[in-house]
């Protein structure tokens, strides 16, 4: 890290380096009780987004997808004046990236450059998703490459952003209580991270609406303002400037801030596993039903998207009433029949396959319940 960026926020303490982790080291260093976010420095072995990604090469190969650009980072309803957003095409964006004369730069505002951050462009461009794989060391339950609806909702939860330098993601935690990661594929990017303990501390929630499980608050530690948030004096930052090759992992309900520190293009994936399973499917199922519930879906709605994010809903309400999945579980690794989960949070065999949705679909389709 930079020793400018680290003096100028206020108690902070470096995230550690590691490398060659297995997925065990990752549960007990980085997921289970609190966690502890921690950068990868070999998660991106063997990917050709590495070779390839860069702007010239996204606007070459998709000139004409449509991006969101907002000039403030995530949404918040209280923001006054209102965050200015427009769609735009990939080539437009990435020229406004590289510098050249853009509508876009002339919209901007003093320091808020405009950011492309809910890029998801795994199901529509399939051939990018070979591009990399998931980090081997990170443990997560939601990849589902066998279940073609459930990979549509992976898919959902990797994204690829891309910005000018000084874009920036104010602090808050992550909805539905996921952990993430977020990859620097291109350009260097500088994060803080404060505990879910901190939350009190760091005002949050105070003057800001959240939801799905997620908090935000004003606080800024790139320019503290201690009058407005005197508790904040008394919290930890986790600090990092990350790399290009690096990978930050964050642990579920760590609060984390971003702010690009040269044009960046960043991949990001939201995951459960073990460590947060409980609270990810029951706070996803609570948001799925309700969009389900005002979409009225008709029976046909079985076999689609909605169907599968209804099984989500009903499998995370068995999960939540006995407070664990101890039931019929079937394994869909190596595993004799009926193997138990190991822990009573998650849906995780003797063997450390993950359960998850799909396994949970084929259980009940094999007992005939479909
Ligand atoms: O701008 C960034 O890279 C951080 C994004 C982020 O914090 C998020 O998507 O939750």
């Amino acid at each position: 890290m930079s020793s400018s960026a680290f003096a100028a926020i206020p108690n902070a303490v470096p995230i550690e380096r590691r490398r060659a982790l297995s997925p065990s080291d990752m549960y007990e260093s980085c997921f289970y009780g609190v966690g502890r976010p921690i950068i990868l420095t070999d998660a991106q072995r063997g990917w050709a987004a590495v070779r390839l990604w860069s702007f010239a090469y996204f606007a070459q190969s998709f000139p004409e997808d449509k991006l969101f650009a907002s000039d403030r980072a995530p949404l918040r309803r209280e923001d006054d004046p209102p965050m200015q957003t427009f769609r735009v095409t990939m080539r437009e964006y990435c020229e406004y990236c590289t510098g050249r004369p853009s509508a876009l730069a002339r919209l901007e505002r003093v320091a808020e450059p405009f950011y492309a951050n809910s890029w998801a462009p795994f199901n529509a461009h399939a051939e990018l998703r070979s591009h990399f794989a998931l980090p081997e060391s990170v443990p997560d339950s939601l990849q589902a490459d066998d279940e073609p609806q459930l990979s549509r909702i992976s898919n959902d939860f990797t994204k690829i952003f891309l910005g000018p330098a000084g874009t920036t993601t104010r602090l808050h935690n992550d909805t539905y209580y996921t952990h993430a990661w977020l990859s620097q594929i291109r350009g260097r990017k500088l994060f803080v991270l404060y505990p879910p303990s901190d939350a009190h501390a760091l005002h949050a929630g105070e003057g800001v609406s959240s939801g799905n499980g997620a908090q935000q608050t004003w606080f800024d530690p790139l320019a503290p303002d201690f009058e407005r948030f005197p508790r904040a004096r008394h919290t930890t930052a986790y600090v990092a400037e990350c790399a290009e090759g690096e990978t930050i992992v964050v642990p579920s309900g760590w609060f984390h801030c971003a702010v690009s520190l040269t044009p960046s293009i960043t991949l990001m994936r939201n995951f459960f596993n073990d460590a947060n399973a409980e609270a990810f499917l029951s706070e996803y199922a609570k948001a799925q039903a309700a969009k389900v519930d005002r979409q009225a879906p008709s029976p046909r709605s079985e076999g689609t998207e909605v169907g599968a994010l209804r099984e989500a809903a009903v499998m995370a309400d068995e999960v939540g009433a006995a407070g664990t999945y101890a039931g019929a579980f079937s394994c869909v690794g190596a595993c004799p029949p009926n193997s138990r989960p190991t822990t009573g949070a998650a849906l995780n065999c003797c063997c450390r396959h993950s359960g998850t949705v799909a396994a949970w679909r084929r259980r009940r389709r094999r007992a005939g319940a479909d």
